[in-house]
């Protein structure tokens, strides 16, 4: 039986991962922060709660992960814990460095002198490209890295210290560059969830409207589940690698609330406003990935269209007590 170590476990990522690792027979342990709100803080690995082994640990506390190191032992190692907020990085740029860029030099070191044989997946991000794009339209495993944001600055120190780790001391240690991927676990903070969970609440007439910041940029958005099966084969290949997981598919935020809001029968001209309060300071406006990389060498493909996955949404979302989420934040 493989030990695998996930950190970031309560988050959206995290928890499918975690499901997915249990499911394939690993001892899968997790990590958690302290919360001060700790009836929510593992909400989405309640069900799973008696399968996995949970930990107190923080990237920003390199005691915290050379304790969890030793405790489990791992085969593999999934760094999913990060500040991950694009917005709120502007807000809390000094912690976003410190727990998403150089949390991972923490890890790393603790691995190197703890653990060093153990497989590390390091979640990277399209981020990263900033406004970058190449000719044909597409960000690549080659793209220049131009971050446009606090949180991609530190992603892309975060991804370079991974390469090199990687080559200094001959580690096991891949980056999957992933694009959006959402699901009905994701925080109600991201536009995906932000506009489901807002669409339902007007359906119900819970809201009269919805307020949203830049409708014009384009993201490639994908399913989480399908991010978490790329993240797991990554790290079964002998050679470690850096890959790109995108669906190859982009559309507006404006598309996406068009869709949303005519699926609940809604017209999104009537309700959705805009407010310079959820624009960034600086936007990244256009990502469309090129997964060629871990389709031909990975034979990875996405399950979900992005229509399956907003439907999936949508769905949860009216089926659960809708009136205490609250969705007014960035
Ligand atoms: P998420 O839902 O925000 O989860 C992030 C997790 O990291 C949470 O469990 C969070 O715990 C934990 N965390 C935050 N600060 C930490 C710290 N200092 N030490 C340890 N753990 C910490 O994010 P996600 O969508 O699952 O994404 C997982 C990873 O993939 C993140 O690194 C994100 O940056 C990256 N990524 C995500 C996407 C995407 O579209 N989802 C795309 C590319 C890359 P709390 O609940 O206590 O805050
Ligand atoms: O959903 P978002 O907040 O995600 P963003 O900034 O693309 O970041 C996510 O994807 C990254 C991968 O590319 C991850 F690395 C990162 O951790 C995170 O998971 O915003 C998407 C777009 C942006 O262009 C934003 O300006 O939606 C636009 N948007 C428009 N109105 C809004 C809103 N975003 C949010 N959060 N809230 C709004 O009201």
């Amino acid at each position: 039986m493989k030990t695998a170590l996930i950190t970031g476990v309560n988050g959206q990522d995290g928890s499918y991962l975690a499901e997915l690792l249990l499911s394939k027979g690993y001892n899968v342990w997790g990590t958690i922060r302290r919360n001060s709100s700790p009836e929510y803080n593992t909400t989405r690995v309640d069900h799973i709660f008696n399968k996995i082994n949970l930990v107190y640990a923080d990237l920003t506390d390199m005691a915290s992960i050379v304790s969890v190191l030793q405790q489990s032992k791992p085969d593999e190692i999934y760094n999913l814990g990060a500040q991950s907020h694009v917005r709120v990085s502007f807000d809390a740029p000094i912690y976003t460095a410190e727990a998403t860029g150089l949390g991972v030099l923490n890890l790393l070191e603790a691995i190197r002198l703890t653990c060093p044989k153990a497989r590390v997946y390091q979640a990277s991000s399209s981020e990263m490209f900033g406004n970058n794009i190449d000719e044909d339209g597409f960000q690549r495993e080659t793209t220049p890295m131009s971050p446009v944001s606090p949180y991609g600055c530190a992603k892309v120190f975060a991804y370079n210290i991974c390469n090199n780790y990687k080559n200094s001391y001959n580690m096991h240690i891949s980056n999957g560059i992933l694009f959006n991927h959402e699901s009905p676990r994701r925080g109600m903070n991201f536009v995906t969830n932000k506009v489901v969970n807002g669409a339902v609440k007007i359906a119900q007439k819970e809201a009269t409207e919805l307020v949203l910041g830049n409708l014009s940029a384009s993201r490639d958005w994908g399913h989480a589940k399908d991010y978490v099966q790329a993240m797991w084969l990554m790290l079964q290949q002998d050679e470690p690698d850096n890959y790109v997981c995108a669906t190859g598919v982009s559309s507006t935020i404006q598309k996406f609330v068009n869709y949303t809001f005519n699926q609940l029968g809604l017209d999104p001209a009537k309700y959705v406003k805009t407010s310079k309060k959820f624009h960034r300071p600086e936007e990244l406006e256009h990502l469309k990935g090129d997964s060629t990389k871990l389709r031909t060498k990975l034979g990875w493909k996405p399950t979900y269209t992005l229509y399956e996955m907003i439907d999936e949404m949508t769905f949860v979302a009216a089926n659960k007590d809708n009136k205490s989420v609250d969705i007014t934040k960035y």
